[in-house]
């Protein structure tokens, strides 16, 4: 049960239930994020004060260190997380290898493990653009109590038990799953309180926009050509309309409410995309499905892949359901 301007921690705690199995340590996992979002949100919003807080890598007014806030943004997550006693095991976009969460003696029997970028598009900062943070959860593999392995984090991503991003845009907002539907939460900054702000989101069956980067168009497959072409057609609800910020989560958060497209295909410059298997589109098909909409590698189910390394790329096709559908058959008739 949800209702409007409910609290994010209401809403937690309403919902409990919910989180099958977990005695309340899923929970404080969210709650955890919802903190570190709240420190991430705060350095990003002054970034554009680089000449009085300093640019990365020199100090600032105060003589302070100034980090890259992707390595700010890195750091906090981390510290928060580890600091909360609640997993077993960090992946992040930022670090080459996983990080296993020992515990006090060794005896982390924490059965969660997390998967983060945990500031995507942050080369738009300097340009003012909208950035997020994008996590996935999963339940660990291996026996509890003894240190991860990589088995943990290479799991299908129909195993997440909850998935969710962080968008800096013009307002903070968290969006997340737990396999229950999309609930997003705005922040209140003078409070710093998350209100439900759109409770149970749903991705629109059909839409009429498409967000591709179409600077790359000579060098992708010729599938992904045509359904471009097919998408600038005159015709019934065409041509749609290209929206393309160049920020996964804002992209992806704006087609979810209008209705649209995300595609970053591979090319003959990206044979596999761009876009990170674990910690991009696992999480961003997690939230698509369970809001009604799709997301594949224009083949097969982004949530049927098996991972064979943390940092893997796929291609990436995500958002209204009939829209996929019609990308892919571009593409299978290519
Ligand atoms: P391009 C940001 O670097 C990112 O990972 C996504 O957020 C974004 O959708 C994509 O890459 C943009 O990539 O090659 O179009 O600049």
């Amino acid at each position: 049960m949800s209702r409007k301007n409910q609290t994010l921690g209401e809403f937690i705690i309403e919902n409990q239930a919910e989180f099958q199995y977990s005695s309340g340590e899923l929970s404080r996992l969210i709650n955890s994020i919802r903190l570190a979002a709240k420190v991430v949100n705060h350095e990003v919003n002054k970034a554009g004060l680089v000449d009085i807080v300093g640019a990365a890598g020199e100090t600032n007014i105060q003589g302070e260190d100034q980090q890259k806030l992707d390595v700010m943004a890195n750091d906090t997550f981390i510290r928060t997380l580890t600091n909360r006693n609640i997993l077993c095991g960090i992946a992040s976009e930022e670090n080459d290898d996983f990080i296993s969460l020992e515990g006090q003696n060794g005896d982390n029997n924490n059965k969660y493990i997390l998967l983060m970028d945990p500031l995507d598009g942050s080369s738009n900062i300097d340009v003012n653009v909208s950035v997020g943070t994008i996590f996935s959860i999963y339940r660990r593999v291996t026996p509890p109590g003894t240190p991860v392995t990589i088995e943990d984090f290479l799991q299908p991503g129909r195993e997440q038990v909850a998935a969710g991003y962080i968008v800096y845009g013009t307002s903070t907002m968290i969006v997340y799953t737990t396999g229950h539907g999309v609930n997003g939460f705005t922040l209140n900054p003078a409070i710093g309180t998350f209100y439900l702000s759109h409770p149970n989101m749903q991705f629109p069956e059909m839409g009429n926009i498409y967000s591709v980067n179409e600077g790359n168009y000579v060098q992708f497959p010729d599938g992904v050509k045509k359904y471009i072409k097919y998408c600038q057609e005159e015709a019934e609800g065409r041509p749609y309309t290209s929206r393309y910020i160049g920020s996964l989560v804002s992209d992806i958060h704006r087609n979810m409410i209008k209705g649209g497209i995300y595609m970053y295909p591979k090319s003959s410059k990206a044979t596999n995309g761009k876009l990170r298997l674990l910690y991009e589109c696992n999480p961003m098909a997690f939230i698509a499905e369970q809001a009604g909409g799709k997301a594949s590698d224009g083949y097969t189910r982004i949530l049927d892949l098996k991972p064979t390394e943390l940092h893997e790329r796929v291609p990436f096709f995500c958002g209204s359901r009939l829209m996929v559908e019609k990308a892919e058959s571009f593409m299978n008739n290519d």
